[in-house]
């Protein structure tokens, strides 16, 4: 068999890339000194793939931003906003697509950015506009495969393909495909090229193959890879994150060299796949997990493999299942992991080490470092079958003892509406925030000080109650109705309940690229989990001691502490799912029973769970409606519940939205001037909606006009006795004196409309 790599984390093991390129932009290093960290980066990557012993190395994995705006770049798919900046050098002119730029023609908004299909990487989403050309310009793959040349690298070229690109991009109102003709110009001048400096195999990837795909798109995947497979060089088509939704009968018949799949995803396609494809093409299987971090049972896929690479020797590769952007880099840094859990984990490194262990055993030529690698997964798998660690009879027991009542608050809606009303004595039209408040330096200093030791959890303590005194008086001053902490003791949502739950563990180095610079830790859900100890009940019950109005509790909920975690694969995620709710359904109680009368669990990642085939979904959403109603309805009639999302789409799960019963929902708006607001009113919507009335992504601080005639066009939806006020969600990532401006302007307007109002109901 023949080993290659579909991609490796491009952030380095130190996050050195995140490091240079946020000096770059501060202007403490130029462009010089941050290529050529880029290039040191490369080449240690090429170095530790090609030391674990793969055979062929991807060139072109590697990319400052984000490889999808790369590549749009290289067409010239820059939308005519960017297009003024004249002589900027060309990673200028990607940084500022990527974050957007001001000069003397005004402000040029940064392009979007949306989650890279069910992972949590985000890409910046191609803007295609009318006549749209796609000229091969400046290419970093070109330059790349001669810096792979030069070092006598066995590489193959990576490369999105051309009907991934297009799928992903935008183009307002029109037919994305008609832009096909047009785009595989360039990839025919790229691909010849690439052909020129001497590569024989291009990794075309086209991960939309995991999509339902209407028969356009198909018939349109036929038609291309006729014309790019007269292409001198070979292609190797590669699907990942599902099975393919095109018969591999019928890309057989396609000009293409070798197909890629992904058996950790969907296993059942080995069979077609030996029947189907022609021996004499390359069939690709990925078999190591690049979407989660748990080390691989060699001995399965040994036995699975040994008479494929019988039949096909080295026109068998294998491959991870995906690019490794996926997980963190490098297991051996992790010193404070528990032996028992490290040893059954495995990061990108290690991952590749997993592979050729395997790779060598197929073809008898297993070396002592491949021993050791089969040798401990023989030993994890048994390990964590049995491990006392995983098994938690208690939480199985729980489970199972679970009625329907569990996932049922003990009044309908209206009824709780009634008696939160007489409680809680809020105004119409009440004001309040998402959660967070600015993350001062001060505070991230604070935080990394008492991580590293450096102060007392004492002082620590002293501090966070200092910060949590002043966003409670400022909000008073400023006349919200429902105040929140402002979580300056949490650094993301998901990672700062990883400590307080069993069966959950946090890494200390384990960075996964999320966007641009931005990289997350996820926590690793290895065994039954419950809560060791109440979560937030500290800080929530500190900050309403200190004011008579009510204060939100603060939770994430089950689905989001799920999509951004790593999950243990030996039980169904929804099981995990239903685990994390009842421990979230202790905290919720607990909090009631302290006297938090408002409890806001967090669901920003229900949406992006959703299965990326679409005939999946109602099984998906049943699931998660429950764990997210499991942990709500303990709360008493007179508590009343918040959720919050972060996405401007609803019109396709309203009807699970409206499921969860939260007696409240805010919602991110304010950019779609209220348009989404239509799929609440369409539905009948049947519970109160805060929908966000300003953009908090800009400094910029908003009219009080502005937000009233979006607050008019709400009350217009939706109706007024069930309608909040409050902003779009981040406001840890803004400085205090634009977020104390616009709050005011907002809370002026609500008081405004209140008064115009009350004789209207
Ligand atoms: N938490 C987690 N996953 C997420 C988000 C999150 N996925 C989706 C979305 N939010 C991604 N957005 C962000 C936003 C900011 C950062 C990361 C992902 C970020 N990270 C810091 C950095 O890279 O500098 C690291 C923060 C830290 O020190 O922990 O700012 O909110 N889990
Ligand atoms: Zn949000």
């Amino acid at each position: 068999a023949t080993l290659h790599n579909l991609g490796y984390p491009r952030i380095g093991e130190d996050r050195e890339l995140k490091r240079a390129i946020e000096k770059f932009w501060q202007g403490k290093i130029d462009e010089d000194e941050l290529k050529n960290i880029g290039q040191q980066l490369r080449r240690q990557n090429y170095q530790t793939q090609q030391s674990a012993g793969i055979d062929l190395l991807p060139v072109g994995d590697f990319a400052w931003y984000d490889h999808i705006l790369q590549l749009a770049l290289t067409f010239g798919a820059v939308p005519s906003r960017h297009r003024g900046s004249g002589n900027s050098s060309e990673l200028t002119k990607l940084f500022s697509l990527a974050r957007g730029h001001s000069d003397e023609q005004g402000n040029h908004a940064a392009l979007e950015m949306t989650k890279w299909f069910d992972t949590n990487y985000h890409y910046l989403v191609p803007e295609f506009e009318a006549e749209q050309q796609f000229e091969l310009g400046h290419s970093p793959l070109l330059e790349q495969i001669d810096e792979a040349n030069a070092q006598s690298l066995p590489v193959k070229a990576v490369l999105t393909g051309p009907l991934t690109f297009l799928y992903l991009g935008r183009f307002e109102g029109q037919q994305k495909l008609s832009l096909l003709p047009a785009l595989l110009k360039g990839y025919q001048q790229l691909l010849a090229k690439i052909a020129d400096k001497g590569i024989d195999w291009v990794q075309i990837d086209e991960p939309i193959l995991a999509l339902e795909l209407d028969p356009v798109w198909q018939q349109a995947f036929a038609d291309t890879y006729q014309q790019l497979g007269q292409n001198p060089v070979q292609l190797l088509l590669t699907s990942y994150f599902g099975s393919l939704s095109i018969p591999l009968s019928d890309i057989a018949q396609w000009p293409v060299s070798g197909i890629h799949l992904d058996l950790v995803r969907a296993p059942w396609q080995l069979e077609g796949a030996v029947n189907e494809w022609p021996t004499d093409k390359v069939l690709s299987l990925g078999v190591i997990d690049g979407r989660n971090i748990w080390r691989s049972d060699l001995d399965y896929w040994f036995d699975i493999l040994q008479p494929v690479n019988q039949v096909r020797g080295d026109r068998l590769w294998l491959a991870p299942s995906c690019s490794l952007l996926h997980v963190p880099v490098n297991l051996e840094r992790e010193g404070k992991l528990d032996a028992e859990l490290k040893n059954w984990l495995s990061f990108a490194k290690q991952k590749l080490s997993e592979l050729v262990a395997l790779g060598h055993q197929l073809d008898n030529e297993v070396s002592e470092k491949d021993r050791h690698y089969l040798s401990l997964s023989r030993q994890v798998v048994v390990s964590r079958n049995q491990s006392l660690r995983i098994n938690n009879p208690a939480v199985r027991a729980r489970v199972d003892g679970l009625t329907e009542d569990d996932f049922h608050r003990s009044s309908e809606y209206a009824e709780r509406a009634k008696i939160q009303r007489q409680s809680l004595k809020l105004p119409l039209l009440p004001t309040t925030t998402i959660g967070s408040f600015p993350q001062t330096s001060d505070i991230r200093a604070t935080r990394s000080a008492f991580v590293k030791g450096d102060i007392t959890q004492t002082e620590y303590d002293v501090f966070i109650a200092e910060q949590i005194d002043e966003v409670i008086q400022r909000q008073e001053q400023l006349g919200l109705d429902v105040l929140v902490h402002g979580e300056p003791e949490r650094n993301d949502m998901v990672e700062y309940f990883a400590p307080y739950l069993r069966g959950v563990e946090q890494t200390q180095y384990g960075w996964v690229q999320s966007y641009g610079t931005r990289c997350v830790k996820p926590p690793i859900i290895y065994g039954d989990v419950c809560r060791a100890e109440p979560m937030t009940i500290h800080w929530s019950t500190y900050a309403q001691s200190r004011s008579n109005k009510p204060v939100k509790g603060m939770l994430t909920g089950p689905q989001t502490i799920l999509g951004w975690s790593f999950v243990r694969s030996d039980i169904p995620r929804a099981d995990v799912a239903e685990q994390i709710a009842l421990a979230l359904r202790d905290e919720v109680d607990d909090l009631q029973k302290a006297g938090i009368s408002i409890i806001q669990i967090d669901e920003p990642a229900l949406r992006e769970g959703l299965p990326l085939k679409q005939s999946q979904w109602p099984e998906y959403l049943n699931r998660a409606v429950r764990a997210f109603r499991l942990c709500a309805s303990v709360a008493d009639d007179a508590t009343q519940i918040h959720t919050h999302m972060c996405y401007s789409q609803f019109n396709d799960i309203i009807a699970s939205i409206a499921q969860m019963d939260a007696d409240v929902i805010t919602i991110e708006t304010s950019r779609s001037a209220m348009k989404l607001l239509d799929a609440f009113q369409d539905f009948n919507y049947p519970n109160e909606i805060g929908p966000g009335v300003y953009d908090i992504h800009s400094p910029v601080v908003p009219s009080s006009q502005w937000i009233e005639k979006l607050l008019v066009l709400a009350s217009e939806k939706i109706p007024l006795e069930r309608l909040w006020v409050n902003p779009d969600c981040g406001l840890k990532t803004r400085d205090w004196p634009e977020t104390l401006a616009a709050l005011q302007v907002m809370v002026d307007v609500a008081r405004k409309l209140r008064d115009k109002f009350k004789n209207t109901i």
